[in-house]
């Protein structure tokens, strides 16, 4: 298929510390045979390097730029600023290794990613970022495909047919949550 041949989209975050979160936004696009391109770009670590990424961007044809940033997150904004491309926006509540056993390896970000979410969101006039929710690169990338689907009817397919899968597994769950009972169900469920 077309869209398959070369990465249309660009995945880039803050830290590495933001890897686990944006590694949901890959997983979608992976599913759905979308080529990405992943780096670590920092506004504040690596000023520089931020405007010749967005250079790099619009070279390489990307569609789309998927970017992730924690605390006062500029990366979003400021990418937004170098280039035309649509930027998506995922505010992260920071933290390092969230399955780590030992608490030193915790970091969230004092205001719960809500510094994030406004700092992206919040852009002001002329150089517009859309967010989706804290820590919700997944939706980020499936806004990226919508975006893409308007020019690639396959992937418009495809879109269809998740919601329709969304919709059934809705459905074999209260399926079987009527047959057994809301308290059987929950037991089984969180167990
Ligand atoms: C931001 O600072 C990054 O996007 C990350 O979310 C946060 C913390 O980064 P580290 O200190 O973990 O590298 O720039």
């Amino acid at each position: 298929m077309s869209y398959t041949k070369k990465p249309m989209i660009g995945i880039i975050m803050g830290s590495s510390s933001d890897s686990k979160i944006m590694n949901d936004a890959a997983e979608i696009l992976d599913k759905f045979k979308i080529k990405h391109e992943d780096q670590i770009i920092s506004a504040h670590r690596t000023p520089s390097r931020l405007e010749e990424y967005a250079k790099h961007a619009e070279n390489m044809g990307f569609k789309i730029i998927i970017a992730g940033a924690g605390g006062a997150a500029h990366l979003p904004g400021m990418i937004a600023s170098h280039t035309i491309l649509p930027v998506i926006g995922v505010p992260i509540m920071v933290y390092n290794d969230k399955q780590s056993k030992k608490p030193e390896n915790m970091k969230f970000s004092s205001f719960g990613g809500l510094d994030s979410l406004l700092s992206i969101s919040e852009m002001p006039n002329g150089s517009p970022v859309v967010a989706v929710g804290i820590n919700k690169a997944g939706n980020a990338g499936i806004y990226a495909m919508k975006i893409l689907a308007n020019e690639f009817p396959e992937l418009k397919k495809k879109l269809k047919q998740y919601k329709l899968d969304q919709h059934d597994s809705v459905l074999k769950e209260s399926e079987s949550l009527k047959k057994q009972g809301l308290s059987k169900f929950v037991q089984k469920k969180f167990k």
